[in-house]
């Protein structure tokens, strides 16, 4: 299939203008009542007008945390694919790909052709994207080290695309950072050189002039500002500090000492106009933040990558429970060497990501009442060491223990070995290319409204992230092909099909 393939929708229902393709969707559901024993369900169904800008302007992502593996390693995919390097290894001449990415590498069933087959297109074909080459990429680091220094400290890729890599990356240095040793482990004190000094406030304006420096020197139109730092621990969320925009813009310039250096990020981003997505498990997005962006009318997305573990998980949990089955222990163990792993050795940081790793299993158990009480939970233990040998290539045991049939008992145990960044790397390319697309899609019931925008808490980025981020009051969903089909059917409902049922019923009904 040439990745080329351009889509048009022939229906009464889409109708493309140089500026927008306009979508007249109607959006179907069941809404369902209790009374007494009986549940009472109706359908119900809803005009939506749906318009999605065609123009992707020019597009910057800045990461904090560049100089880290996740940072140097995407800097080296975009530098890689965009050169259309190949390299030597022992197994042969190699090619760059985006293998791992939703949008790249995975394709979406658009429909069926005339004998019926189904018929895939590539995901990033589906609406108007960003393409992966041309997104221009800054960043900050507390380790001042270029990121061809980076590149190598890092231990990811491949020594002989390191060399094709390292004149360009040589190039590119981490702007300083900001470092505040009580939210990060003190084992990562001996890289932390390369610093933004003073209070807090003026932390946040140097941010932000930072980012409209990267703004103005490559005339972007949009900048997706990305956490792959340092997980750092959670911070103490008080009132009068964090739980409001003003409450925190004052104690921002009180110099408040539990605003944590993630959420000074956050804010100069959003204050910048700027879609802040939150990769690591840390509470950043405090409730003053949200505040910030339905304010600014900017995307905030979190917590956590999705990586290798936990991804699986959230499509095992639901299979068992799909299945009539009842998970009842999940124990996840996994070593890993890099600098992550030497950062989570650290009881407060490890704290954090046992968060984002715990709770991913709750709404498929509460989506069975069969199988649990109320309240009723697995066991879920999760146990990470620091290993420094084996570097980025994690190792994940994980054991599911099930009851089946008249109380028997089903064990799956499950052995992952993978290397780390390259798992995530995929994801931040995907978060920033979902994120800049979802900015464009407008939506209003009728022509008596104003078009407005998904909410800020960009919760159809679910899919990608551990523990994802939703709008107060809505539900949060875990299960992988849940989040899948969301992604795939807002996408569906901006060019007026309906989402895909799978009935299949041209080979069913004679
Ligand atoms: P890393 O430790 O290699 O990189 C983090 C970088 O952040 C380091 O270069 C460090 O110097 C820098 N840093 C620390 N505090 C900073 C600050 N305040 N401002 C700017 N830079 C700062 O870690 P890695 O492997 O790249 O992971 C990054 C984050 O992504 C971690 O929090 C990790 O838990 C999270 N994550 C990683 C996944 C993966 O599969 N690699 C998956 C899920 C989450
Ligand atoms: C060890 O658990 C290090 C972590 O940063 C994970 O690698 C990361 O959170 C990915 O987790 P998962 O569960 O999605 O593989």
């Amino acid at each position: 299939m040439e990745k080329s393939t351009s889509i048009v929708i022939s229906s009464p229902r889409v109708k493309y203008s140089d500026e927008y393709i306009h979508s007249d969707y109607e959006y179907q559901e069941t809404l369902v009542t209790k009374s007494g024993e009986e549940f009472h369900a109706r359908p119900y169904h809803k005009s939506l007008s749906i318009r999605t800008q065609r123009r992707v302007g020019k597009v910057g992502v800045m990461l904090v945390g560049w100089g880290g593996n996740n940072g140097s390693t995407f800097t080296a995919a975009v530098l890689a694919n965009r050169h259309q390097f190949t390299w030597n290894t022992k197994n042969g001449t190699m090619e760059s790909n985006w293998t791992g990415s939703i949008t790249q590498a995975s394709t979406v069933r658009l429909g069926i052709d005339e004998k019926g087959n189904d018929v895939y297109v590539p995901m990033c074909n589906l609406l108007p994207m960003v393409h992966p080459d041309d997104l221009v990429i800054d960043g900050w680091d507390i380790s001042p080290l270029n990121l061809a220094e980076s590149m190598v400290r890092a231990k990811v890729i491949d020594y002989d695309l390191q060399q094709k890599l390292k004149k360009e990356m040589t190039t590119m240095r981490p702007r300083p950072a900001i470092y505040d040793p009580d939210f990060i482990a003190a084992n990562q004190a001996d890289r932390a050189t390369n610093l933004i000094r003073g209070t807090r406030y003026e932390q946040y304006l140097q941010l932000r002039a930072d980012i409209k420096n990267f703004r103005d020197k490559h005339k972007l139109e949009k900048i997706f500002v990305l956490w792959t730092a340092n997980t750092e621990r959670f911070c103490e969320v008080r009132q009068g500090i964090h739980d409001t925009a003003a409450n925190l813009d004052k104690a921002l310039r009180d110099n408040e000492s539990e605003i944590s250096p993630s959420t000074i990020f956050a804010l100069a981003a959003i204050d910048e106009g700027c879609c802040y997505i939150n990769g690591s498990p840390q509470n950043t997005i405090v409730p003053g933040v949200v505040q910030r962006a339905e304010q600014c009318g900017v995307f905030v997305a979190g917590d956590d990558f999705k990586s290798g573990q936990t991804k699986l998980k959230s499509v095992l949990v639901d299979f068992l429970v799909s299945a009539g089955l009842k998970p009842v222990s999940i124990v996840s163990y996994n070593h890993l060497g890099n600098n992550d792993g030497k950062n989570l050795s650290a009881p407060k940081q490890f704290r954090s990501k046992e968060i984002t790793k715990s709770n991913v299993v709750d709404d498929m158990v509460e989506s069975n009442p069969i199988l649990y009480k109320p309240g009723e939970k697995p066991d879920h233990v999760i146990v990470i060491k620091y290993v420094p040998y084996v570097g980025d290539s994690k190792r994940a045991m994980d054991e599911y223990t099930s009851e089946i049939l008249l109380h028997g008992t089903n064990t799956i145990a499950v052995h992952n070995t993978c290397e780390d960044s390259l798992l995530a790397v995929p994801l931040i390319l995907d978060l920033v290319l979902l994120a800049e697309l979802f900015s464009r899609v407008e939506f209003r019931e009728d022509e008596s409204k104003e078009w407005s925008k998904m909410h800020p808490v960009l919760s159809s980025l679910a899919y990608l992230l551990k523990a994802p981020l939703v709008p107060e009051g809505t539900p949060v969903v875990n299960a992988l092909f849940k989040q899948r089909a969301c992604i795939e059917n807002i996408m569906r409902a901006c060019l007026g099909l309906q989402p895909n049922h799978h009935m299949q019923m041209e080979h069913k009904v004679p």
